[in-house]
């Protein structure tokens, strides 16, 4: 069947009224020309060393002689990779900063501000009382960690970001779980626990079951709450084959990101100079409501009898209350709830019903949602009802976030610790694991606001800028005695997160210039092994993350059960990785055959499944409850005009999670960070104009002066940016999951009454 023909009489959303019409393109290369000039001998040298981009899970590979993926596809580095080594080549911090700078100036800084001050090249404290940080030496550093790390198991806790390597994620969790806490709160928690979590219960397997090469022989990607142009570049280079190779992609998103309509990738010539139309099928839905859309189009398959049902029978488990409750929800309630037509839904299914090969692919639009496990169980019973989990070239695949954020899942921190790697932990450190639950990342803030934690080490991030209700943050941070970050830049966690008595920033070497190996694993399960490097800065007095937690290691256990300094070495490491983390015996030959590989176990060619009865579990997805409040509820009186959406909060073309490198989105047409974008028929109906300054009030407090753009975003939706707006927010949490509802956020948008009108 020609499907072109069959998607035709679907309106595409138009984007004429872009200031870019397309996503990728030229503001890209001369990002990149920008950068590779300014930067030159330093910024090549970064772009052969052979070690994962730092940027994303995507994993794109520098190697001698070229930068390419695990299928050795050449020039596989995009604008964003180079975004992240720029801002790493930057010169130190000036060794008086901290002395001319007080708490309240640093305070003051923007993300981008902070960022911009430089590398972090020397130790410091802020103690009780001071309003400086001071360098401090190195001996104190380990003095103060020693007595801090004796404080009750459960009152000690550890949060880390995914940009570390395997090697010190491994001993990260082998430290604090020898201690006898598992408060091993990640990153994670914040971004695809919700896939983790609704993953495992359905195939035994928490990550993408998809490898690169699988996504190469798919004939149909379902894309839903991803903004890849910005976030994930590479794999647009993929869509954009896929689509050459007659294959469809349907993208599911409340915006029309440009870049997933028509996307210009400098990776192929003719891409580059007339652009690549990616989505054959845009499914514009309510924020919230991809259960609706999901049960649609399983409803229709059920309906046209399009379901298989030998594959059922044979692989699954629970697939008859599932499509029993797709019968039983009525198109109404469905059409309702996601806010899109019969027609375009049936469509949808169609062509996934047509298409030999499936990938559904996803993130942070789908996972984070106050119902975000169940999104994963959806996406999963439409896979499963039309047999795409289980053969090569289709299956589920939860895109990750930060570069080695699954590396450190794999390694264990996790407050989900696997059944066999407990028992493989347990025999090389001689003693039971506590059996106490640990904190994620929402659990471990309250638990401090509750005065419940006294010593935090941070592994990375930004714990205060990436959690919601920044007021709340800030002051359960204060809660806590002692605080560790290891960092690689300032950030304003390291200001407004500061502990009670004693804060101090441990300053790190990057990925590419650790002076021993390191590995890392892409979202597709890929792992690489890292080279040594070097550092530019040359008289800084920065340890690596690995020397810095074996030394604290060795503070908290001396030698019990084994001298904790051999860790230093990382070879060993991956020897006691090889030995403990099942599926990972490869790394017990990396260091001596260079062989990088995927990790055993995770893609799955046959519908056999790693749960106890090797079939894959379905779970019934009830609609979600979209109903929003009142103006009433959010209780303000000075309201001229006034109108509630639902806000999803996300990155702009030019960030990195809390870290902003440029002030504006042109390819959403936003011109600076203080900005919310909406529907034009939303402001009609408010009485609001474009460029009006208005109030936004969030559960955690209200911003002003921000300016209105419009913007292709369904009605009742509303866009801005993460980190800042977490000052106001606070958004319900998954129970499942933990993770937060960033994407699903409702608030008053007014125009105050002027005082005397
Ligand atoms: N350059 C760059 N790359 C990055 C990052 C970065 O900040 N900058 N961050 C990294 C990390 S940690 C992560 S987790 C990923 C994030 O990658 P993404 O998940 O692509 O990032 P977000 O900006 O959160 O955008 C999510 C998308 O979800 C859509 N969305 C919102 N609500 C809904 C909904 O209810 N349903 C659906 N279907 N869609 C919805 C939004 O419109 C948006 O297009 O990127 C990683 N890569
Ligand atoms: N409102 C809202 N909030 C969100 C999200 C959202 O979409 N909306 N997304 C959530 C998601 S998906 C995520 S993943 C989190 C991100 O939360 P985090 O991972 O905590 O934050 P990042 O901004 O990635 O952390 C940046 C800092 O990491 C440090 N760093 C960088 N590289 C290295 C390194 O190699 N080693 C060490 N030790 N430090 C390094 C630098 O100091 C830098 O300033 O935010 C979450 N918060
Ligand atoms: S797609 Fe991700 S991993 Fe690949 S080069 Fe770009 S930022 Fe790096
Ligand atoms: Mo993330």
């Amino acid at each position: 069947m020609n499907m072109s023909k069959l998607l035709k009489p679907y309106p595409r959303p138009d984007s004429s009224s872009f200031k870019i019409s397309r996503g990728g393109g030229f503001p890209v290369i001369y990002y990149w020309a920008e950068q590779t000039l300014a930067h030159r001998a330093l910024l090549w040298r970064k772009l052969n060393h052979h070690s994962a981009c730092k940027s994303c899970a995507w994993g794109t590979g520098g190697q001698k002689g070229g930068f390419r993926n695990e299928e050795g596809e050449f020039l596989q580095r995009c604008a964003k990779g180079v975004e992240s080594i720029v801002g790493d080549l930057q010169g130190p911090l000036k060794k008086d900063f901290f002395q001319a700078h007080s708490l309240e100036q640093l305070q003051a800084l923007t993300s981008q501000e902070a960022e911009r001050l430089g590398r972090l090249s020397y130790p410091v404290i802020l103690r009780a009382g001071s309003n400086y940080y001071e360098r401090i030496a190195w001996s104190e550093v380990y003095a103060i960690a020693k007595e801090a790390f004796s404080r009750p198991p459960e009152r000690v806790a550890s949060y880390s970001s995914g940009r570390s390597s395997n090697e010190a994620a491994y001993i990260l969790q082998l430290m604090i779980r020898a201690l006898g806490s598992n408060n091993l709160a990640d990153c994670s928690d914040l971004c695809h626990a919700a896939s983790t979590v609704g993953l495992k219960e359905v195939f035994g397997s928490g990550t993408s079951m998809v490898s690169l090469e699988d996504l190469k022989a798919s004939d149909c990607v379902v894309l839903l709450g991803s903004n890849a142009p910005a976030n994930h570049p590479r794999l647009m280079n993929e869509l954009i084959k896929l689509r050459e190779r007659g294959g469809q992609v349907i993208v599911v998103n409340p915006m029309v990101e440009i870049g997933l309509v028509d996307f210009a990738s400098p990776a192929f010539a003719r891409s580059m100079l007339f652009g690549s139309e990616i989505s054959s099928l845009y499914l514009q839905l309510h924020p919230g409501s991809d259960v609706a859309l999901l049960l649609g189009m399983q409803k229709s398959l059920i309906e046209r009898n399009q379901v298989n049902y030998d594959y059922l029978k044979a692989h699954t488990r629970g697939w008859e209350a599932v499509v029993a409750h797709a019968r039983a929800t009525t198109w109404e309630a469905i059409t309702e709830n996601c806010g899109i037509d019969r027609a375009a839904i049936e469509q949808a299914a169609q062509v996934v019903a047509q298409s030999r090969r499936v990938v559904f692919a996803w993130a942070m639009g789908v996972t984070q949602h106050f119902n975000g496990v169940d999104n994963i169980f959806a996406i999963a019973n439409l896979a499963l009802l039309t047999g795409n989990a289980g053969k090569p070239g289709a299956g589920t695949m939860p895109i990750r976030g930060h570069s080695n954020v699954q590396g450190f899942g794999s390694m264990g921190v996790t407050i989900r610790l696997k059944e066999e790697i407990r028992q493989t932990l347990e025999a090389l450190l001689e003693r039971p694991l506590s059996r106490v639950p640990g904190f994620d990342t929402r659990a471990l803030i309250e638990a401090a606001d509750d005065h419940r934690i006294d010593t935090l080490l941070c592994l990375g991030g930004n714990l205060f800028g990436a959690n919601f209700d920044s007021a709340q943050a800030s002051r359960a941070l204060g809660n806590i005695e002692t605080i560790f970050y290891i960092s690689t830049k300032p950030n304003p966690g390291h200001f407004h997160g500061v502990a009670g008595r004693q804060t101090i920033i441990i300053p790190v070497f990057t990925r590419d210039e650790n002076p021993h190996k390191t590995t890392t694993e892409s979202g597709n399960n890929f792992v690489r092994l890292n080279d040594e490097g070097s550092t530019h800065l040359r008289d800084a007095d920065l340890v690596s993350e690995v020397e810095f937690l074996t030394h604290l290691a060795y503070q908290m256990h001396g030698d019990v059960p084994f001298d904790w300094r051999r860790l230093q070495d990382t070879v060993y490491v991956r020897q006691l990785i090889a030995r403990t983390i099942p599926g990972w015996e490869k790394m017990a030959t990396i260091d001596q055959t260079g062989e990088e590989f995927t990790i055993e176990g995770r893609i799955f060619h046959e519908p056999v499944f790693p749960t106890p009865t090797g079939r894959a579990s379905m779970f019934v997805t009830p609609l979600a409850d979209l109903d929003k409040p009142t103006i009433r509820d959010f209780g303000i009186s000075d309201i001229q005009q006034g109108i509630v959406l639902i806000l999803s909060t996300v990155r702009s073309y030019s960030q990195h999670n809390t870290v902003v490198y440029k002030p504006g989105d042109k390819y959403r047409g936003i011109p600076h960070r203080h900005c919310i974008l909406i529907n034009a028929e939303d402001a009609t109906t408010a009485g609001f104009h474009e460029h009006d300054r208005v109030s936004v009030v969030g559960g955690a407090g209200q911003m002003t002066q921000i300016e209105i753009i419009f913007g292709p975003i369904k009605q009742g939706a509303a866009l801005m940016f993460y980190p800042e707006v977490n000052r106001i927010i606070r958004p319900r949490v998954d129970p499942r999951s933990g993770t937060p509802a960033f994407k699903h956020v409702p608030i008053l948008v007014y125009i105050p009454c002027v005082i005397g009108s």
